[in-house]
């Protein structure tokens, strides 16, 4: 199944490594064919290079548009070599076999995210390229294709093994590869278009992303693991320069994810900062200060608070990371992080410091996808935001205005805990989060109960959550939950509403003195 290598197309934008590469193939015998830029580059480096227009006869035209679009090059690609027909239709056009195609494409994700104008990402559209691509891998019985230049080692390897050959098995794994590519760039071309007019609707769409590096493992270390980027560029950890320690794990990348867009959906008007922990914050909190902010966040869980991820959302100064080195943390993610704070973090080599340039914004709007087995789900991401005029006090008190800043605080908190999230909140800072439960009650007793831990650690006289507020990510189905938190403590409470026992909820409340706002929003998330 060894097919030797005679005639190799290259045609390529990127041209990293294309000399050596061209170069090794020639020392081969194989006969190069190139595109107008590719022959240029090439020829320049001394090698011999027959052009596409000589192949097939015609200029490239059309700004390039039409270059190998022509069968003397798609004939090539495609032929059956064990096949009478094809064959006498190679002889009778002149038509001669390509046993190698070498191609990228125009860099379209890249002209996308330098936000290039609708008619210049358009022009980065590959047509050719693409085409060219599924012919020789449809074609793997007899061609052999490579669609990035990090394959140009192993393709040399397996001529080196074979005698300028390559077997079925390597043809094989090619074609695989560069299906997946021209699937992914047409996905892209897709996504972008539907930004581009505004389509809103998850429907109708392909969905791929770019590789952007193969992980040690994945959520355990039995399972393999990669991460890919979508294209749009958003400031987070996708797109975060990393300044030391050690490469980012899977659950690094999920927990800093989760920890960034919280903390940017807090806003910039005073310093903040987010702790999490298992992809739910453990504490989180405003300050007058960054440091304050962490300190703050900190004092929430001060027991799960370690190895966790920070994020925060003004750039890390030297102060704020002396309290953060205190403790060991796996990764600090800000917009920027000054020459103070990575003086301080030099000194601890495991320690994760991420920059992104800027925060993104919690109104954007995108996707959100989940796996269940045999499909994929795909939704808005929740960049829903509270209007402020929709919020409705049901209670005969209404909340002070520190207790309403506390409440849209909690509320905002509750949004990226995981469901069913309970949330208290005294002075912009959580004083207890409760997370993940099947019963509403129970997030509302165990965050309780973290705070009631947490007062002894710190010897208060008594929990924090004494005097705060609390938030519900979804309606209290029965007044035990509303009641549990009371008890806790809380003096106000803000939750979707919307329960067929809201009348007894609100005669609880009124009962228990609180003050309770409905959103008429609910914040799932699972
Ligand atoms: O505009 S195209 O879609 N029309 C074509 O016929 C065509 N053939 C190859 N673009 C085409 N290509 C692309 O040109 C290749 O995929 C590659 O990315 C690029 C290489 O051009 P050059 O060799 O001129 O730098």
């Amino acid at each position: 199944d060894l097919v030797p290598i005679g005639r190799a197309l290259i045609s390529v934008s990127d041209k990293e490594g294309l000399i050596e590469f061209a170069r090794a193939l020639a020392g081969y015998g194989v006969e190069l064919i190139s595109t107008g830029g590719t022959s240029l580059t090439l020829r320049a480096a001394g090698l011999k290079v027959r052009d596409v227009s000589d192949v097939t006869g015609f200029p490239e035209m059309m700004d390039g548009r039409v270059k190998t679009l022509h069968p003397m090059v798609h004939g090539g690609l495609l032929a059956l070599r064990d096949d009478d027909e094809h064959l006498v239709a190679m002889a009778a056009h002149g038509i001669e076999p390509i046993d190698l195609l070498v191609v990228n494409l125009y860099p379209f994700e890249a002209t996308v995210a330098r936000g290039a104008s609708y008619d210049d990402c358009i022009e980065n559209i590959d047509i050719g390229g693409p085409a060219m691509i599924r012919a020789a891998s449809k074609n793997h019985k007899f061609v052999t294709v490579v669609t990035d230049p990090e394959d140009y080692a192993a393709l040399l390897d397996e001529m080196k093994r074979n005698d300028g050959a390559a077997s079925l098995a390597f043809r094989k794994h090619q074609a695989q590869i560069a299906y997946g590519r021209t699937a992914a760039y047409d996905a892209a071309v897709s996504g972008w278009m539907a930004d581009a007019i505004g389509e809103e609707a998850p429907r109708r769409r392909a969905f791929a992303g770019t590789l952007a590096q193969g992980l040690r493992y994945g959520e355990n270390p039995h399972q393999s693991a990669a991460f890919y980027t979508d294209g749009t560029n958003r400031p987070g950890v996708a797109t975060a320069r990393q300044w030391q320690g050690k490469e980012l794990s899977y659950n690094n990348i999920n927990d800093t994810d989760a920890a960034f867009e919280l903390v940017a959906d807090l806003g910039t008007d005073e310093p903040a900062c987010v702790i999490v922990k298992h992809a739910n914050p453990c504490g989180v909190a405003r300050g007058a200060t960054l440091a304050d902010a962490y300190a703050r966040a900190f004092d929430c869980d001060r027991t799960s608070a370690f190895g966790g991820i920070i994020a925060l959302n003004r750039t890390l100064d030297g102060a704020t990371a002396e309290r953060i080195s205190e403790i060991f943390t796996e990764v600090v993610i800000a917009p920027e992080a000054d020459e103070a704070a990575k003086a301080v973090f030099a000194a601890k080599k495991n320690l994760r410091l991420l920059t992104t340039g800027g925060l993104p914004d919690p109104r954007a709007k995108g996707l959100a996808f989940r796996q269940v087995a045999g499909g994929l789900l795909v939704q808005d991401r929740d960049s829903g935001q509270l209007d402020l005029s929709a919020l409705k006090v049901v209670t005969k008190r209404a909340p002070t205005d520190a207790e309403m800043a506390d409440l849209l605080f909690a509320w905002k908190v509750a949004k990226h805990v995981k469901s069913n999230a309970i949330v208290y909140v005294k002075d912009g800072a959580t004083v207890g989060v409760g997370a993940g439960q099947m019963s509403r009650v129970d997030s509302t007793r165990i965050a309780a109960r973290k705070a009631q831990d947490m007062a002894e650690v710190m010897g208060l006289a008594q929990p924090l959550t004494k005097g705060s507020v609390v938030a519900s990510d979804a309606f209290f189905p029965f007044a035990d939950g509303l009641l549990t938190a009371a008890e806790a403590g809380a003096t106000a409470v803000i939750q979707p509403g919307g329960s067929m026992r809201d009348a007894e909820v609100i005669a609880a409340a009124d009962e228990a003195g609180l003050a309770m706002v409905f959103t008429g929003m609910r914040h799932f998330r699972h």
